[in-house]
């Protein structure tokens, strides 16, 4: 299911066929004339969710979609969106600092993570347009029913995958984006009212997910402490998109694409570790997907003081930075390691390994002390 599949989209009964992206909006999307092969796919896989995809092969790879004009503008929302995580979370920046000096200067970043409140149009949408509208396609949804989440991920135009983009972080290949959004209606009705409240008094706030999380503002007023407190008890993601909004939730270094022996994300853990920073250890350090071929790490989050509507400061979780290791797909595992392209790699998510990275900005991972 991951291998040249570029759209893929696993049914359950409660969700309906999508159409695949790159038809629906032709507008910012290039079909080469050079595509070689078209395929539509049908098949039930192992969970007995029906899966339907559309596949492209072409001589450059799997993926038709590109970026056109307006790629400079969509890459300094990314700096900014990124210069705000930057100050605010210490840790995130010592560590890519840290890895930039060893790696000299170029880091590539694997995806990009936001929340939001699954209500009236904030949820995954208003954060998703943007992406949609420079070239990405949406992809697969990642279900969270402990934590009343459900997550959507989107896979970044072809030409910046390898072609576009030669330099470092924002300025490289441009990542994958994951947005995640709280079934609010499954709240109790203290926290609805709370969430609502605050999405409500954000008039149309909605529309500008992408520009509060460059900008690093809130859409909404600030909330009084106890209903941050209320939100905290009942979902700790709640809680946190109360007084981080939009804000970049975190960036993911990709591993496989350093240069030096920390391209093996266990070294580069071990690394992170011995120079002080504490790792997620939800279910260990290291999250691997049943296939083995996705690993993911992650920091525990900075926390930030946080001024409430009713003068009270507090100190709230903030982001945290992620890696992530994609190893060759079986069928690949013998091409010559210089040949090797990201799409030759596991692609996706692993709904299990989420699960335990939302936890890096639990209470209980970053009041811990020791390791
Ligand atoms: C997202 C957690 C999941 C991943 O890569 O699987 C995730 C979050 O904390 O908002 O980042
Ligand atoms: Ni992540």
């Amino acid at each position: 299911m991951f291998s040249t599949t570029t759209k893929s989209y696993t049914l359950s009964p409660l969700i309906s066929l999508r159409k695949c992206s790159s038809f629906s909006k032709p507008k910012l999307l290039n079909v080469p004339s050079s595509i070689g092969h078209l395929s539509l796919g049908l098949s039930t896989s192992s969970t007995n969710h029906l899966s339907v995809s559309c596949t492209y092969s072409s001589e450059n790879g799997p993926r038709i979609s590109s970026i056109q004009g307006g790629e400079d503008f969509f890459r300094g929302v990314l700096e900014s969106m990124q210069s705000v995580y930057l100050n605010r979370n210490p840790t995130a920046k010592a560590i890519l600092d840290l890895v930039h000096s060893f790696e000299n200067n170029s880091i590539c970043y694997d995806h990009l993570a936001f929340r939001t409140f699954g209500v009236n149009g904030y949820g995954i949408d208003s954060m998703a347009g943007f992406f949609l509208d420079y070239g990405y396609t949406q992809r697969e949804e990642l279900r969270f029913p402990g934590k009343k989440l459900r997550a959507l991920w989107f896979s970044p135009p072809a030409d910046s995958v390898s072609g576009g983009g030669s330099g470092s972080g924002m300025s490289g290949p441009l990542p994958r984006i994951f947005i995640s959004e709280l079934l609010v209606d499954q709240m109790s009705p203290p926290t609805q009212e709370i969430i609502r409240k605050y999405t409500e008094s954000s008039g149309n706030g909605k529309k500008y997910a992408a520009l509060a999380s460059s900008l690093g503002h809130l859409t909404w007023e600030k909330p009084l402490y106890s209903e941050f407190q209320q939100l905290a008890r009942e979902s700790e993601y709640a809680a946190w998109t109360l007084v981080n909004g939009h804000a970049l939730n975190h960036v993911t270094i990709s591993t496989h694409r350093l240069k030096t022996h920390l391209r093996d994300i266990k070294k580069l853990n071990q690394f992170i570790e011995e120079s002080g920073f504490r790792l997620n250890s939800e279910g260990g350090v290291l999250k691997v997907s049943p296939d083995g071929l996705l690993q993911q790490s992650s920091t525990v989050a900075d926390s930030i003081s946080f001024q409430f509507a009713d003068g009270i400061t507090e100190s709230v979780p903030c982001s945290y930075i992620e890696f992530a290791e994609r190893l060759v797909l079986p069928q690949y595992e013998n091409l010559p390691h210089t040949e090797v392209k990201e799409f030759h790699r596991r692609d996706g998510f692993e709904v299990a390994s989420a699960d335990k990275i939302f936890e890096s900005t639990s209470k209980e991972q970053v009041s811990r002390v020791g390791s």
